[in-house]
């Protein structure tokens, strides 16, 4: 086992080594003792919806076509698809309910652990959700506000408010008239579960069409509350500097890793974990200090407002366990891996589960109540500080980090971009138009083993930068950019093409730019919609010179996300191919025809490299098409110039 061939990290390399040598399991050696994995279900083709089943599709035709029901692949692949779908939204969603009922909790009681911190965000959603701000009382306002978003989720008339609210109006012409207008957010995931059921749709066609209706509820409903009352209750992020990779553990200090997705518990932590008492504490036992390290989204979260270091993404989560210098890992939910728990139990790290939804043999569960928030932050702590003496032996943290800065949103891109005193979109669609930034592109999402870790997202990052595309980045696959030293200001220099080289220089951004975590690429939607708002290049999202990727992605949520930026008009490529490639006529589909219907259109392609060209391709077609590409400097990609573009 090369670690290589694993991670292209080193950080993470060299605990993969140490792993091997210990004998301990990770992601790798579960996934190698997997192989071959089933081939029907890659494909998309077996069916275990009924007990007349587990039915299965012959890919090559010469066994059974038909389930027992008489389901086809493009059936049996379409049903599964959407329920990929219903998973990742349903994900996202109750995330955003969750925070809703703490902003709901905030405004109710007298004393509380949370407070509005951003004001003016609260004013601007409140009045796109068509509250009356004028002369009203923060209380009142935010009052109206939580009840609007928590009505989004179960409502059961009329549409969602987000979706008339923000998208152009082109684009919710485009979901009308094709029907997938979301209409709340439970009910697009519950009708899945129903259209899906044995005998139910069977046309492909049709349940796609749900699958659309249900992410765009995620998108620009689930997701996007979740966001923006994130902002409105633990304050909108700013640019800020952090550290990231494991080496922002400190064998010095007691050491806490939040881990998860939700900022409700980890955000209280931030504070907590300041208060001189406890810090006393942590000295007294033997510690410098508490040091708080984040993973996975939780990090993203805690990064972009407090700009907490990052120990590490998705496939980093047992190996920061494996340094052996984690007093506690706290997770909140999602994406934690169920093998943590008996990892903890060879070392001295204590695994505290928070959520009734998260449970994990092995873990300690101290259950998280917005309502005593601060308490059960202490509590947490102090069991972290006790447990500083249990180490046993060595801390093993790999000395490797980068810093970066982030912290971008879809309201403060309005300064940096167009300086302080002209704040707008202006200067960004200026500088798409006279070519200098040929388009954006969002490159987000998960870690997968099947994939060397993190070189799908750092090598497609980089020829993306190199040929003048800027890149908003979300979830791991920022963590790998920060990592990798992309997000640090004088990356422009170092790997951008000239025209975006010179646009970051001047305005001092990073050509990365970190936008938050998974429920944040809603921050994504709404730069585009600003884009198109601001005029010069078309109107629609779908008009944009702009392109989606996942190049590591593994997750139901990131079938949702995928799916609603091709339901909002992106082209969108992903690595790993949904599983649907048994079904052809679903395939074709999804990857061709229903751009006519949507705007947007998936691709797969393992290789970064072609991937990251079948974006820039993507970008200049739709340049041709808005008519700002000048015949002179127009440029198209052969091979030959793709493998010069090639970096590493
Ligand atoms: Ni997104 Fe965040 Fe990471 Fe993937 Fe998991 S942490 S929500 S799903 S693995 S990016």
């Amino acid at each position: 086992m090369d670690p290589k061939e694993r991670s292209s990290d080193k950080a993470s390399q060299e605990m993969i080594s140490r792993m091997a040598e210990a004998g301990q399991q990770n992601a790798w050696d579960r996934l190698e003792a997997q192989l071959p994995q089933c081939g029907f279900g890659k494909l998309g083709i077996c069916c275990r919806i009924c007990t007349m089943g587990p039915c299965r599709i012959d890919p090559f035709g010469e066994g059974p076509q038909f389930g027992v029901c008489g389901a086809d692949a493009d059936t049996i692949a379409a049903r599964n698809l959407v329920r990929m779908i219903a998973g990742g939204a349903a994900a996202h969603s109750d995330h955003g309910r969750d925070i809703a009922h703490t902003f709901k909790m905030v405004v109710e009681s007298e004393q509380c652990d949370y407070m509005i911190k951003d004001e003016l965000k609260l004013r601007e959603v409140a009045a796109r959700y068509g509250i009356k701000v004028e002369g009203r009382q923060t209380k009142d306002i935010a009052g109206d506000l939580a009840d609007a978003a928590l009505a989004e989720f179960g409502k059961q008339e009329g549409t969602l408010i987000s979706a008339s609210a923000y998208p152009p109006p082109a684009r919710q012409k485009v979901w009308q008239e094709l029907g997938i207008t979301p209409r709340s957010i439970d009910r697009e995931i519950v009708e899945i579960m129903h259209r899906t059921h044995i005998g139910v749709g069977s046309d492909y066609k049709n349940l796609v069409k749900q699958g659309l209706r249900a992410c765009l509820s995620d998108g620009w409903g689930g997701s996007l509350i979740a966001t923006e009352l994130s902002d409105i209750l633990f304050g909108s992020p700013w640019p800020i500097r952090f550290g990231a990779n494991l080496g922002v553990l400190d064998a010095k200090q007691v050491n806490i890793v939040v881990h998860g997705h939700e900022p409700t518990l980890s955000d209280i932590i931030v504070a907590v974990s300041q208060e001189p008492e406890l810090i006393k504490m942590a000295k007294d036992k033997g510690a410098e200090g508490i040091n708080l390290a984040g993973m996975c989204c939780t990090a993203n979260e805690i990064l972009m407002r407090h700009g907490i270091p990052v120990a590490g993404n998705f496939l980093q989560q047992e190996l920061a366990m494996m340094t052996g210098a984690v007093e506690v890992m706290l997770v909140d939910v999602q994406c934690i891996m169920p093998a943590l728990g008996s990892l903890s139990g060879c070392f001295h790290t204590k695994l505290i589960t928070t959520s009734p939804k998260c449970k994990i043999a092995g873990a300690e569960h101290i259950e998280f109540h917005e309502d005593r928030a601060v308490e059960i932050a202490r509590e947490i702590i102090k069991i972290a500080i006790e447990n500083f003496e249990n180490r046993k032996g060595k801390a093993n943290i790999p000395k490797l980090m980068e810093r970066g800065i982030a912290g971008f949103t879809t309201e403060n891109i309005f300064y940096h971009l167009g300086g302080r005193f002209r704040a707008s979109y202006r200067p960004l669609n200026d500088n798409i138009i006279n070519g200098r930034i040929r388009g954006a592109a969002g490159v987000v999402g998960c870690n997968n083993p099947k994939q060397v870790h993190d070189y799908g997202h750092l090598t497609m990052i980089r020829k993306l930068i190199k040929n003048d595309v800027l890149v908003v980045s979300t979830g791991c696959s920022a963590i790998a950019a920060a990592k990798a030293g992309l997000m640090r200001p004088d990356a422009a220099a170092k790997y951008c093409g000239k025209g975006l080289a010179e646009v970051c220089e001047t305005v001092g951004i990073p050509p990365v730019l970190h936008v938050g975590s998974c429920v944040d690429n809603s921050r994504i939607l709404t730069i585009l919609a600003n884009v198109v708002a601001e005029g010069g290049l078309g109107e629609d999202i779908s008009d944009l010179p702009v392109a989606g990727a996942a190049p590591e992605w593994m997750s139901e949520k990131a079938v949702s996300i995928g799916m609603y930026f091709v339901a909002s008009g992106v082209y969108t490529v992903i690595a790993e191919p949904l599983p649907v490639l048994g079904a052809p006529n679903l395939t074709r589909y999804l990857t061709d025809e229903i751009e006519k219907d949507v705007g947007g259109k998936w691709a797969f392609e393992r290789d970064p490299i072609k991937a990251a060209g079948m974006m820039i391709e993507h970008i200049e077609s739709k340049r041709d098409a808005l008519g700002i590409n000048k015949e002179a400097e127009r440029k198209l990609y052969d091979m030959e110039d793709r493998r010069a573009l090639s970096i590493e």
